[in-house]
């Protein structure tokens, strides 16, 4: 669809996803669009596989740095993994092809909180951008960029690369045009101001991103949809990890610590954070936000049924089904979903402002608090910390949540000490299995291992935790935060041995 892209300087730049694959080279670190499989560039990364694939079979290095927003999809993550074509990369990713080369060391990951990767590029403590490849809607005449369905990093790519290439994808709504918020003025200490935003749907900067068109070598037209993976339906113990926050919300309402509608909500990615919005769905709140970095179906849903006024994210990560709801009420929905840069929609100035109630996913946690959100086993890295960090550390209440076991029940997700810590016991103030939920506040260590063992624990691991405590307790050595240090990680090297923490 041509009419597109209106600027004639960058119509002059249209060429092939090869062509414009062929102005990366081996070294460069690149910086791509993508986040939560939504607004990633479709086709250049795959040409790059390709010219990767075929400098390897040559004989000859090829391997880029790939930066991006987030998560991204097979064309991207999953094809320059495959073509082992990535020296580095950062910061989240949830691809298995990737995941698989980082795990056996075949690729270095930085996993890093995704509110600190633009201002650390802007540090130069990652050295330079030289390319950037970023997926956006359509071109205006004057140049700007309409925004597709992530912003992520783009505006620090696009300032930052050398060279730039743009993907104009056709198959993304005309209609997202307006809903995206690019703040530009974030400055470098010690010249920052604060950021003026107050309330979680708030407009502080501007629809587009701005692009210096010097600096774009390349344009290439694609009509090709993002990822849009569908959510499995809430099981059981997701509907149970659900109903036990809602009834923690609404008794702290009855407490006067939480307003009637609630503080903004962050939800993190999967489909236990999707239950939680469907639950609160069938609950008693009005007049929900959410400040958020990922909007999933179940805040659409909430969206659409008015239960939630607006929500302010960094991008969609939709199923087919609510892309369709999407876009047929985009006319709607456009005044009330504010996508923004993830520096902003992760801000720690923002969280600890607005005051945010953070949900996220886990792997296990320990009797004491501490939360393991990346790790198998302590070593082998599943997707990375995301957004959890920087919402975690500065809500106003930071939730964490997992089913009690995994695997069919071999390994308990609360053990005695967390095989490798992303938040520790300082920032985690309550823990949910489908058990119960365990509110961690003012208590010590000593005294959250009672309530995390009794109200997380599946039955069947809570005698061995309370025997680890006991013995702890009475080992010699000190009290504040007891462990046997030979034992602390025993329940992994046990799985790891014979398949079961049993
Ligand atoms: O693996 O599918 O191979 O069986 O981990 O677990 O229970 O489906 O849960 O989809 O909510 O993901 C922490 C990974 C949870 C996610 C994590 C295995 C389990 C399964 C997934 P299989 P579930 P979820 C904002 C916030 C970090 C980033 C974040 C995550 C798989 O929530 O990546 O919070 N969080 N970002 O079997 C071994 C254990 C396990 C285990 C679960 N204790 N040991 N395997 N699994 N517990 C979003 C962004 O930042 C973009």
């Amino acid at each position: 669809d041509a009419s597109r892209i209106l600027n004639s300087t960058l119509r002059s730049k249209i060429m092939s996803a090869d062509e414009a694959a062929a102005l990366i080279g081996h070294g460069d670190n690149v910086g791509m669009s993508g986040f939560t499989g939504a607004g990633y560039p479709k086709v250049v990364p795959a040409a790059l596989a390709r010219r990767i694939d075929a400098a390897h079979a040559a004989g000859q290095e090829f391997r880029v740095g790939v930066w991006t927003g987030a998560s991204t999809a097979p064309e991207l993550d999953g094809a320059l993994a495959r073509a082992n074509g990535v020296e580095l990369r950062m910061p989240y990713q949830s691809d298995p092809a990737c995941r698989a080369r980082i795990n056996a060391g075949e690729m270095e990951y930085l996993d890093i909180h995704l509110s600190h990767v633009a201002q650390f590029v802007w540090f130069g403590f990652f050295g330079p951008l030289n390319v950037a490849v970023v997926e956006v809607s359509g071109i205006l005449e004057d140049g700007r960029l309409i925004p597709s369905s992530s912003i992520g990093n783009n505006k620090t790519w696009l300032d930052q690369a050398d060279r730039i290439i743009l993907e104009v994808n056709s198959w993304q709504s005309p209609k997202l045009e307006g809903m995206h918020d690019i703040y530009y003025g974030t400055q470098l200490p010690p010249h920052r101001q604060p950021i003026p935003l107050v309330h979680p749907n708030d407009r502080i900067g501007e629809a587009y991103l701005r692009v210096d068109p010097a600096k774009v070598v390349a344009v290439v037209e694609t009509h090709h949809p993002d990822r849009n993976s569908a959510f499995t339906p809430p099981d059981d113990a997701s509907r149970q990890i659900a109903g036990h926050i809602i009834e923690f919300l609404q008794s702290e309402v009855k407490r006067g610590r939480l307003p009637a509608n609630l503080l903004p909500l962050q939800s993190g990615v999967g489909n236990i954070a999707n239950a939680v919005m469907a639950g609160l769905l069938d609950s008693p709140f009005e007049n929900l936000t959410a400040y958020t970095e990922v909007l999933q179906d179940g805040m659409l849903e909430l969206l659409k049924s008015g239960k939630m006024t607006t929500a302010s994210a960094t991008a969609f990560s939709l199923s087919p089904a609510a892309l369709e709801e999407l876009t047929a009420n985009l006319d709607q929905f456009r005044e009330r979903i504010v996508l923004r840069p993830q520096e902003i929609s992760n801000h720690p100035e923002l969280v600890r402002r607005l005051g945010i109630i953070a949900m996220n996913g886990m792997i296990e946690a320990d009797i004491y608090g501490n939360v393991n959100s990346t790790h198998v086993m302590g070593s082998s890295i599943m997707n990375g910390i995301g957004g959890s960090g920087d919402f975690a550390r500065n809500a106003y209440l930071s939730i964490f949540m997992t089913p009690s076991t995994a695997k069919d029940g071999k390994i308990s997700c609360i053990v005695p000490m967390a095989s490798h810590v992303d938040h520790t016991e300082h920032d985690v103030q309550v823990i949910v299995t489908e058990q119960g939920l365990a509110d961690l506040r003012g208590l010590s260590p000593r005294q959250r291992a009672q309530v995390v063992i009794d109200q997380c624990a599946h039955p069947d691991f809570r005698p061995a935790l309370h025997d680890y405590f006991n013995r702890a307790m009475e080992s010699g050595g000190g009290r504040h935060t007891p462990h046997l240090l030979q034992e602390a990680l025993s329940w992994h090297l046990r799985y790891t041995q014979t398949g079961t923490m049993r």
